[in-house]
């Protein structure tokens, strides 16, 4: 009865392993990728980080955080991806890499800002 007992249980902790096996962990996306999560501080006038990497069509998890004192935005050249903070406000938004590779150009797009230094670029690759 006792063996009996122990067997049951092993067999439940099996099935119990193998399904936290297949439900993926945090941060795992569909097709297998891992999100990006990434936090841009943008100000007069500059991005930090300019530069982001990612794979082609990976999901991105953008934070926007404008530590300035005037309107900001992210852009990404070539897709429709756009981001616009407020100043002192924190903005999140989730998008998709383009999946062609390439070397896509970010920019602030309000008026001078680009000029000023708010560029940056998207690095798919
Ligand atoms: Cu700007």
């Amino acid at each position: 009865m006792l063996q009996r007992t122990l067997i049951l249980c092993a067999v439940l902790a099996l099935m119990a392993a193998s399904l936290a096996a297949c439900g993926g962990g945090a941060g795992s996306v569909p097709g297998g990728g891992t999100a990006l999560d990434v936090t841009v501080s943008a100000n007069e006038f500059k991005f930090d980080p300019a530069t982001i990497n990612a794979t082609p069509g990976q999901t991105i998890n953008l934070t926007l955080r404008n530590t300035g004192s005037i309107q900001h935005t992210w852009v990404v050249s070539r897709t429709n991806i756009k981001i616009t903070a407020d100043p002192g406000k924190t903005v999140t938004q989730t998008f998709t890499a383009p999946t062609a590779a390439g070397t896509y150009e970010i920019m602030c797009d309000i008026a001078g800002h680009k000029e000023a230094g708010m560029v940056g670029q998207l690095i798919v690759k």
